[in-house]
Order: structure tokens, then C-alpha cells, then sequence
């Protein structure tokens, strides 16, 4: 088999999306996530000026040879642009490989190791009865996990935080990529956030029993010491697992907050290799891999760090945000399904357009995920309805402290 064509198609269903399809020879065609959010045409344009014209008249089914190709003859490794791209690539080829097998995916990563993966949803609300209704529509969706973000009293905007329930009376997400110009400022005020989350988990405990699993993402926003005291003041309410508690481009930081706290510890959503887990991991300073196939060098590499991770007990938590397309959501199913290790993935529910550009196979049911038993990565798109949605400027925003200081959002 050889590829005869790959096409980047972007497009703004809901959100913007970077796709990769793989077509070859004999008319199998395969499909890789490559989107980068608030950075969306820069992988595009690595895609298509840089890395197209080098897997024409490639052997699709030499996947470990693509991606070392891609990551090695680049010269300039690693970074969030150049792994979204060779994932997009990574991920068109296994759904190639699956679909000429045909089987699904998750077959040709060793089989399925369980039979469901369970997944957790957001929650959140501007104050309590909000987040308490929020919980129950969670809830009543079937998810048997649920993350919970609040505001916080003396900040205007937090991430995380559903400003209110849309006006079509359809479940909200919080979607934090906004179609603006400029990015969008908000502020931010450790003191009163490490003030209130542990008032927010108490009320929730004392409503919702000790059972339910519950998680928390700090969003990069804190010091060790300043995310040392908030996992020891959250352990009463034993939660599932406190993200990103630091930026963790330093790793030694997860050090200083592991020896306060038996909170767990989830660190990853913008790593791109295994080097940016090598002493968390080795040091067993975390407890879940939160990587998503698409930022991370596709299937191949993100397999690979969750070995590593698996001979010391860390797991996996996969990123499944809306800002991953549902072809990067297929990737990860299969890969859950798939490895030991599993943990738990995030699984924030894509909206009606973006499920008309792409038709989907996997299931959700009674809190589980599963990725279907199409070949391939069961995910097709309609290239009409994408053409149908073109590219939309849309920024994250960032964080000002009251005195003006830029600060991590
Ligand atoms: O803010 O994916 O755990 N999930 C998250 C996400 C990230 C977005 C950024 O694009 O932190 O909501
Ligand atoms: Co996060």
C-alpha cells in the first residue's frame, strides 16, 4: 500500500479542528487529530507545507518508522506544534492499519483489558446551588465521576466555571476558547481561591455521600507550597485526583507538593513527550498521565509513556476536553480500552455541529465509554459540513493579578 494524498482540513463546527486525512492506493483513507487550541493553523501549516509532502509514496503500515522519521529528520524536537502534527499523522495511520485489518483499534494494541472506561464529566457553577444542579445533570447523564470547579468570591472569572445554562435549555460545558480578536482577560487571587475550594468540597461531600469520586483541576495557577496546602486541605474530602497543581515545566516542583499531601497528583495536558514525565514518573511523584493523544506524538508515543508509567503504579487520565476532536477522542478510547493502566478519561461531550462534521461509533452508557467495534478508529468526516464551517480566530484567555501582573490561567 502507498499514500497518494493527505489533506489538512480545518474547520469551526463548534470550535475550530485540525484534521488529517490519509488517503492510499487502494482507497483505505485514515484520519489524525491535529488540533492545538488557539494555535490551530500553525500545526495546520507544519501539516501541510512540512509534513505532506513527505508521506506521499509512503508504506502507511511502517507507523514506527513515520513517526521516528517525522520526529527525528525535523532536527527540532518536541514542542506542542510539532507533536499535534506527527500525532495527526501517528493516528491517520493506525486507523489505516485497523481498517485494513479490519478490526477496530483497540485490537491491534493487544485487545481489550476491560470492558468499559469510565469517564468523568465537568460540574461547575457560580455558587453552590448551581454546582449542586450541575452535579445532578452529570448525574442523570450517567457519569459516575465528576469534576468540580466553582467561582470564587472576590474573582470575576475562573476557569472552568459554565457562566449559565444555554438559553436552548441543551447541557452546558465550559468551552474556555473564545472567538475574540484578543484573548480575553481574567483575574485571579490565590489567597481566595485556596479560601474557599475546601468550603466548595465539604458542601459537596455533605450532599452527595463519600462515594461519589470527585476530582478538582488547579490549572497551573499555584506554587508548590501554595499547592501543598490546598491537596492537605482537601484530603478530608478524599478526592480522585487534584490536576495541575503547579506548572510543571519545573518537575521537581511535584516533589515539595507530594511529600505534604497523599491528595493524588495529575499532571500532563500540555506535555508533549515522556521527557516532560521522566522524573515525575521515575519518582513517582504523580498518579495520572493526564497526555492526550493529540499533543503528545499520536497512539505510538502515548502507548509508550503509559508503559513506562506502569512499572510504578502511575495511571492513566487521559485529556478528553472538547478542545480534542472526536478523532482525537477515538484515539484515546481505543488506547483505554487497550493498556493496563487505565485510570479514568475526561470526557466533556462535543456539541451538535461538531457531531454532524464527524460521525462517531463509540458509545456512552451508564457512566462507561467505548469505542465501538468499527475497523479503524470508527470516526468518518463529512468534508461537506466541514467546508460548511470555516476557520474562526478564537483565543484562550489569560489572567491579570489585581496589581496587573500577567499570571498562569
Ligand atoms: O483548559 O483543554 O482538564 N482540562 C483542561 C482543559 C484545558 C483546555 C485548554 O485548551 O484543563 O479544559
Ligand atoms: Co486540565
Amino acid at each position: 500500500m502507498q499514500i497518494v494524498a493527505a489533506d489538512v482540513i480545518v474547520s469551526s463546527p463548534d470550535r475550530n479542528f485540525v484534521t488529517l486525512q490519509i488517503t492510499t492506493d487502494e482507497g483505505i483513507t485514515g484520519l489524525g487529530d491535529g488540533t492545538l487550541n488557539g494555535r490551530e493553523l500553525a500545526v495546520a501549516s507544519y501539516l501541510k507545507d512540512h509534513v505532506v509532502p513527505l508521506l506521499i509514496g509512503r508504506d502507511p503500515h511502517r507507523i514506527e518508522d513515520a513517526w521516528q522519521f517525522l520526529y527525528r529528520s525535523a532536527y527540532w524536537r518536541r514542542g506542542p506544534v510539532t507533536m499535534a502534527a506527527i500525532a495527526a499523522v501517528d493516528v491517520a495511520l493506525w486507523d489505516i492499519k485497523a481498517k485494513a485489518a479490519g478490526m477496530p483499534l483497540y485490537q491491534l494494541l493487544g485487545g481489550a483489558s476491560r470492558t468499559g472506561i469510565m469517564a468523568y464529566g465537568h460540574a461547575s457553577g457560580r455558587d453552590t446551588e448551581e454546582l449542586f444542579d450541575s452535579i445532578r445533570k452529570h448525574l442523570a447523564l450517567g457519569y459516575r465521576s465528576i469534576r468540580v470547579q466553582t467561582a470564587v468570591p472576590g474573582i470575576n472569572a475562573v476557569y472552568g466555571v459554565a457562566a449559565q445554562p444555554s438559553a436552548d435549555g441543551t447541557r452546558y460545558d465550559y468551552e474556555p476558547a473564545q472567538r475574540t480578536p484578543l484573548p480575553a482577560e481574567e483575574d485571579w487571587d490565590t489567597r481566595a481561591y485556596l479560601r474557599h475550594i475546601p468550603s466548595v468540597f465539604e458542601a459537596v461531600r455533605s450532599e452527595f455521600g463519600p462515594e461519589l469520586p470527585l476530582l478538582h483541576d488547579g490549572h497551573h495557577r499555584m506554587t508548590p507550597i501554595q499547592a501543598a496546602r490546598l491537596g492537605k486541605s482537601l484530603e478530608p474530602y478524599d478526592l480522585f485526583w487534584l490536576e495541575d497543581c503547579t506548572p510543571a515545566e519545573n518537575q521537581d516542583a511535584l516533589r515539595l507538593v507530594r511529600h505534604h499531601t497523599t491528595t493524588p497528583l495529575a499532571i500532563g495536558e500540555i506535555f508533549n513527550t515522556v521527557w516532560d514525565y521522566q522524573t515525575l514518573i521515575q519518582e513517582q511523584l504523580i498518579d495520572y498521565v493526564r497526555s492526550a493523544v493529540t499533543h503528545t506524538g499520536g497512539i505510538t508515543a502515548l502507548k509508550k509513556i503509559l508503559d513506562f508509567a506502569a512499572q510504578y503504579q502511575v495511571k492513566s487520565g487521559i485529556h478528553g476536553p472538547t478542545d480534542i476532536s472526536p478523532v482525537g477522542m477515538a484515539a484515546a478510547l481505543h488506547l483505554d480500552l487497550a493498556i493496563h493502566n487505565f485510570g479514568i478519561q475526561e470526557y466533556m461531550q462535543h456539541g451538535a455541529l461538531t457531531n454532524e462534521v464527524f460521525q462517531q461509533s463509540f458509545s456512552f452508557e451508564d457512566g462507561y465509554l467505548h469505542p465501538g467495534e468499527q475497523p479503524g478508529l470508527g470516526v468518518e468526516i463529512d468534508l461537506e459540513a466541514a467546508a460548511a464551517h470555516p476557520y474562526q480566530a478564537a483565543y484562550l484567555p489569560f489572567n491579570r493579578l489585581k496589581d496587573g501582573t500577567v499570571h498562569d490561567w
